[in-house]
């Protein structure tokens, strides 16, 4: 083939072409070891030694141009995919962002913070026991024999071999603590507790108590009335009303129940209190002649209800979002 002939059918190719990829699909076309101008050459030795020479230099240069003409579409392509690049990778720093969103903790445990705080600041310490426990410690060490009528009190979620049962108060964790810990001690108990009732506005069958125990030589109801009297007052940060009922709870005597009330609304029954009782020492190894003290048992859902204003215990556990994004 005549190399201006393929000198011009290269021109438009590459005048053409559009992409790196083609364009070196050209380059082996033409300048290729197979490529047309090879086969010009190697066609050459068919001529007389003068057609050889004159098709010969004409094809060099030729192989020249074309390869000039190639280096120079590389380099505009080249320019012309990195300015398509930088276009697709540019980002518009005015687009406004986007926003993560931030998770927060739950009222119960907000409230629950708040109570350790109180009740740190005035000597106690956070204990913790376990959700599952032996008849023993739910009942039996806190004076409540089997067949007592007084176990009716606690509707129970016994575990399937009938020993183990989900605890009903944070009670027992009073006696697992007294067996390891010699008075004076203070101490507060957070926890859930598990009840078998049926459920309303104010009960649920799972909801969080706070234990209090306070064991030293000389403690009267009047330690206890002062102690709850400073925490309601911290906790609730305005006056609450509070009134104490006579009651009966088998691990105290005498025992009270205590009903708080915010800004002349409904009163509430918030929590369960007394001296602890003389067998209730023995069950934990101390002497009763020698310690005294009070305990209690507040509901922490209930305290979070009046704080808040909140009408139904049950809200607290259903993961509402409204619900839970207003604390
Ligand atoms: C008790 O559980 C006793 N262990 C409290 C106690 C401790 C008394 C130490 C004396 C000494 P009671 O069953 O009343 O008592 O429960 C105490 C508090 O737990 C209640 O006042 C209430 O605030 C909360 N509570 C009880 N049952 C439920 C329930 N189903 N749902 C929500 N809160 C509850």
């Amino acid at each position: 083939m005549n190399p201006k002939a393929i000198k011009i059918e290269a021109q438009k190719e590459i005048k053409r072409v559009k992409n790196l990829k083609n364009l070196d699909k050209i380059f082996k076309k033409y300048l290729g070891k197979k490529g047309k101008i090879a086969q010009v050459f190697n066609s050459l030795k068919k001529l007389s030694e003068k057609e050889r020479k004159k098709i010969g230099k004409e094809t060099n240069l030729v192989k020249v141009e074309i390869d000039k003409m190639i280096k120079k579409k590389s380099k505009e392509l080249k320019e012309k995919e990195r300015k398509i690049q930088i276009k697709k990778e540019r980002i518009d720093i005015t687009r406004p962002g986007k926003k993560i969103g931030v998770g927060h903790l739950h009222p119960l445990t907000l409230v629950q913070r708040e109570i350790f705080e109180i009740f740190q600041s005035m000597g106690f310490s956070v204990i913790q026991g376990p959700e599952v426990e032996t008849e023993w410690y739910n009942f039996d060490a806190l004076n409540i024999p089997k067949d007592h009528p007084a176990r009716d009190m606690w509707d129970t979620f016994w575990l399937k071999n009938n020993k183990l049962l989900l605890r009903t108060h944070t009670s027992p964790v009073q006696i697992r603590y007294m067996e390891k810990h010699n008075p004076p001690l203070r101490i507060i108990v957070p926890g859930k507790c598990f009840r078998h009732e049926a459920t309303d506005a104010s009960h649920d069958i799972q909801f969080y108590q706070l234990e209090g125990l306070m064991i030293d030589k000389n403690i009267s109801a009047a330690n206890f009335k002062a102690i709850i009297e400073e925490f309601l007052k911290r906790f609730f940060k305005t006056k609450v009303e509070i009134q104490l009922r006579p009651s009966y709870f088998p691990f105290t005597e005498p025992s009270f129940e205590i009903d708080v009330r915010k800004e002349k609304g409904k009163w509430v029954e918030m929590m369960g209190a007394g001296m602890v009782h003389p067998n209730v020492f023995k069950a934990a190894g101390l002497n009763p002649k020698e310690w005294q003290g009070f305990a209690f048992g507040v509901g922490l859902d209930r305290l979070a209800m009046v704080k808040y204003k909140i009408g139904d215990i049950r809200l607290f556990y259903q993961g509402d979002l409204r619900f839970l994004k207003q604390f």
